[in-house]
């Protein structure tokens, strides 16, 4: 009986119904499909790692999970993926936690300018009690937070002139994320700054409608900004961690050892994804320098620009929660006294 069953099943697709009537779980027999989108390319450290993810996935679901991934901002940017999460009609997006700063304020600690002094820094932080407590929050807003993977420190880009000292950075029309903060960045530090989505960004370097942007090394190199763009100088002004979240419209479906092998796997990759991504940024630095003229600042270089920015933590202080900024710039502390 049950193998007559099975094949019906396999037939009608209809398991729900016929595993309804033997009594088995209806909802562990159940398929389902995971839609996830990202604005990087297929090349990146990002797109690498939703691939490994893909195939745990589907092997310890043992194919009750299927999993499609989309790049380069085929399903929207960010911002609109966030949105598509939230209603339900798009099941994982990978964002920059700038843009997730419009949905969850927290969020904007960790796109305060040179928060960071290193990658490990940022691990610590991210992986404590109070990244993880960011991550929860999101829950309010019809999001689950799976872990933290690494965009990378960002470095500018222009088409105009070398950029040693912010000086040089005056009248630059400068892309930014679609975050306050990093507008407030680049104001204080003279440029004329305007927020876009990643996808149309290209073609804005390639119009002139943008003088220059800032992305890490491998982005720069992987989406051949140097093609549209001469200079690059290693600003490293912030660190960008990404955000792997899934829609609590689709969470709330799945049975509970699906959800949990989503969180676990998610977190498992953490690891292929950082290190990757770290590899790839080193890599990509070396090799830019056959394709753009690269300015490399010294240490005392690097503090006129970090001067530049310091009126920025004053004015998001209490935006982003005064206790926040303080625990998160303690936990940096710690870090560093370690
Ligand atoms: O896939 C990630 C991208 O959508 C975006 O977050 C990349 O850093 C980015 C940017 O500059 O928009």
């Amino acid at each position: 009986l049950v193998l007559v069953a099975g094949s019906i099943l396999a037939i009608t697709g209809e398991a729900e119904a016929i595993f309804g009537i033997f009594g088995g779980d209806e909802k562990k027999e159940k398929t389902y499909t995971i839609r996830a989108g990202i604005g990087l390319n297929d090349k990146s450290a990002q797109y690498k790692a939703l691939e490994k993810w893909k195939q745990m996935v589907e092997k310890r679901s043992d194919g009750r999970i299927k999993m499609e991934l989309y790049h380069s901002s085929q399903l929207g940017d960010d911002r609109e993926m966030m949105e598509a999460l939230q209603l339900g009609t798009q099941e994982v997006t990978c964002p920059s936690t700038a843009p997730i700063g419009e949905f969850v304020e927290g969020f904007k600690v960790f796109d305060l300018p040179f928060l960071f002094p290193n990658n490990e820094a940022a691990d610590y932080v991210l992986d404590s009690k109070i990244g993880q407590n960011l991550l929860k929050k999101l829950e309010d807003e019809g999001m689950i937070g799976l872990a933290y993977w690494e965009n990378g420190f960002r470095h500018l880009t222009n088409s105009k002139r070398p950029v040693k000292t912010p000086e040089d950075i005056k009248g630059l029309k400068v892309r930014t994320m679609e975050n306050p903060m990093h507008l407030a960045a680049w104001r204080e530090m003279g440029a004329n700054p305007t927020p876009m989505a990643f996808g149309e960004l290209f073609s804005a370097m390639q119009q002139g409608v943008v003088d220059g942007q800032e992305n890490p090394w491998g982005t720069i190199y992987l989406q051949n900004f140097y093609e549209v763009q001469d200079y690059v100088t290693n600003t490293g002004h912030v660190y960008s961690p990404f955000v792997l979240m899934v829609s609590e419209k689709f969470y709330d479906k799945l049975p509970s050892d699906l959800q949990t092998m989503l969180r676990k796997t998610a977190k498992e990759v953490k690891e292929y994804q950082r290190r990757i991504n770290r590899e790839m940024n080193a890599e990509y630095r070396k090799k830019l320098k056959e394709k753009m003229n690269v300015t490399i600042l010294s240490s005392e270089q690097k503090s006129a620009f970090k001067k530049a920015v310091q009126p920025v933590y004053d004015e998001y202080k209490e935006e982003i929660g005064a206790d926040l900024v303080d625990s998160v710039l303690q936990k940096v502390e710690e870090y560093q006294q370690q």
